[in-house]
């Protein structure tokens, strides 16, 4: 069991007791207890093995025992029969927004509410409001939590969704009955949540695909299950629709569960103009509703669909209804970048701060996984959670970056670690001053505790934005998916601001964030304004964030020279100089 999982319990405990209202002290010290356990140097087996978790600051004999017991077994008895001491409904009530222990702990004594359904009753009866400390504005900040927290549970994040469909559609692909078969729906457009996972198949033999399909391992449960269609549940517990039509079909059923429906009623319409019927089985000449295969224009592919419709073939991740038919009918589609376009990363952590590898570590993986370049962007010291750098380790950190970089020149490598660091955006200033951030070759200013207010965040920015030091601006919105919501802030103005000053803004490919957000990328890419992909990278992994990344930026109608970490180490250097 690794440490972060040990801390994870802790916190808990340390919430279940605040949750039965024990005293605020006993809380403390489990998540005093929990900071200490992360924050260790080597392995919390080695220690719990050497018997010497008594050195641990604040570690008593009671803790000692729990945290041996959970390393040892993996599991912990006081922390089992003390979540079972709690009605579950109460700790479904946790996940809303902004209520935390204490105000669950009240609501439950005076109302007697132990479930999110009777707090929701509770807050439409206006009874939240009437007591002591909550009033009509935190009732219905409460209400709108709820509802948040049932999108965000209906929901996935793209990343789990792949990883979950992926293997299945390699298995449907080698099943000897499929001909042809693809992912649909959201998740072939490359949206950044995913509702449920649409698979497409054309087979001769619908029925033994959907019962092979069924009994996949990563299918956890069936819901239903028809002769052409079936509905299953995938690990994670993510639903997945997978639908059966002949090869003839084919096309047309990908073009239609891939969707948008927004996109697909406008090429409807556009059919219709033609004195043609368009449909998930096939785009017909004809004047009303049909399926008749002798009326059926004959289609290869789904280019010849749009073909068909006097356009150019349509990216999956443009089908949004965003302009890409009026843009197809011109010929003015973007050629969108490809993830294999990318170079190398600006934006990464490593031990100097909450990366998990070394400078060394880094440089050798990295150039095995064929980039040229790799920005080591730490963060600064008022991100002291994260163990950000003050000036000085700054300091010996370039020195050992250069050293690194002499070595690698000296070998004849093709790839070179870049200066730098993510520097926090304070309320007057940046984290360092001009004379530090001149120094590097890259400097990203990142927004990480932000004022309640829009004016306030959008200074804030603006300000790094016009420091000419800064070259990028990190994670613009501060938003986690379907966790947080982006903190306040007017990304037109960050963008103009951009587009004045030349700085570049971050499209964060850490799958959580990926912001700024594809919308707005049309018009940033029109003003002028360039990208980087940035994978935020704090473990080797996260490299592959790259090509979740490059999808999105493809949804943001971005070409390879809209994205600057597209260009060779030369180019790029001049730009970041200049
Ligand atoms: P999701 O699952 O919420 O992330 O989003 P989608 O886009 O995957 O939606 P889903 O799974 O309900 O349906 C897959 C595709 O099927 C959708 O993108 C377009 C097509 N579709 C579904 N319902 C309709 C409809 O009522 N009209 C039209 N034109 N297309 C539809
Ligand atoms: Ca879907
Ligand atoms: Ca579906
Ligand atoms: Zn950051």
């Amino acid at each position: 069991m690794d440490k972060q999982k040990v801390a994870e319990v802790l916190v808990e405990i340390g919430t279940l007791l605040e949750l039965k209202g024990e005293n605020p002290f006993k809380t403390r010290a489990y998540q005093n207890a929990a900071r200490a356990v992360e924050n260790l140097a080597e392995p919390i087996e080695t220690i719990v093995a050497e018997g010497r978790l008594g050195k641990i600051k604040g570690f008593g004999e009671a803790l000692q025992q729990k945290v041996t017991e959970l390393v040892t077994t993996g599991r912990l008895k006081y922390y089992e029969d003390l979540k079972a001491s709690i009605p579950p409904g109460l700790m479904a009530m946790l996940d809303i927004p902004g209520l935390g222990p204490k105000r669950i702990l009240m609501l439950r004594q005076k109302l007697g509410v132990e479930s999110v359904e009777a707090l929701e009753l509770a807050c439409q009866a206006g009874r939240v409001a009437e007591l002591d400390g909550f009033g009509d504005k935190s009732q219905a900040k409460i209400l709108e939590g709820i509802e948040r927290t049932r999108l965000y549970a209906s929901r996935h994040l793209l990343s789990d969704a792949l990883r979950v469909a992926e293997p299945v559609l390699a298995q449907l692909r080698a099943h000897p009955d499929v001909i042809r078969c693809s992912l649909a729906g959201s998740l072939r457009r490359w949206r950044e949540t995913i509702g449920d996972v649409d698979f497409l198949a054309s087979s001769k033999a619908p029925g033994a695909v959907i019962d092979d399909f069924a009994g996949q391992p990563g299918i956890l449960r069936v819901i239903a299950k028809g002769e052409t269609k079936t509905s299953v549940l995938l690990e994670g517990g993510i639903q997945a629709d997978l639908r059966v039509v002949s090869d003839a079909e084919y096309p047309f059923a990908l073009a239609y569960f891939t969707g948008s429906k927004e996109h697909n009623i406008v090429l409807r319409q556009r059919a219709i103009e033609r004195g043609l019927r368009l449909n998930e089985y096939g785009l017909f000449r004809s004047k009303e509703e049909t399926r008749a295969p002798e009326l059926r224009v004959a289609c290869q592919d789904e280019q010849d669909i749009y073909a068909r419709l006097d356009l150019a073939y349509i990216p999956p991740e443009l089908r949004e209804d965003h302009g890409e038919v009026q843009a197809a009918e011109q010929g003015d589609l973007p050629r969108l970048i490809e993830w294999t376009d990318l170079q190398g990363s600006l934006h990464n952590h490593s031990t100097w701060s909450d990366g998990h590898q070394t400078l060394e570590e880094i440089a050798s993986a990295m150039q095995e996984l064929g980039f040229s370049y790799w920005a080591i962007t730490d963060h600064s010291q008022s991100s002291f959670q994260a163990n950000g750098l003050d000036a000085s380790r700054l300091r010996q950190q370039l020195r050992e970056i250069r050293a690194i970089n002499r070595r690698l020149e000296d070998e004849g490598v093709d790839f070179r670690l870049l200066t730098g660091t993510e520097v926090d955006i304070l309320k007057d200033r940046l984290d360092f001053d001009d004379d530090r951030l001149a120094e590097l070759d890259v400097v990203v200013a990142s927004l990480h505790v932000p004022a309640n207010n829009e004016a306030d965040n959008t200074q804030r920015i603006l300000r790094a934005v016009e420091n000419p030091h800064v070259d990028i601006i990190g994670h613009l919105t501060g938003r986690l998916l379907l966790a947080r919501e982006p903190y306040p802030v007017n990304p037109q103005a960050v963008i103009e601001a951009c587009a004045a000053t030349g700085t570049w803004i971050e499209l964060n490919c850490n799958p959580k964030r990926f912001d700024l957000d594809w919308r707005q990328w049309p018009e940033a890419r029109r003003k002028g304004v360039k990208c980087v992909l940035s994978p935020d990278a704090h473990r080797f992994e996260h490299a592959g964030f790259l090509r979740l990344g490059a999808g999105v930026a493809r949804k943001g109608w971005l070409t390879k020279a809209d994205v600057m970490n597209t260009l060779p180490l030369a180019k790029l250097r001049k730009l970041l100089c200049g």
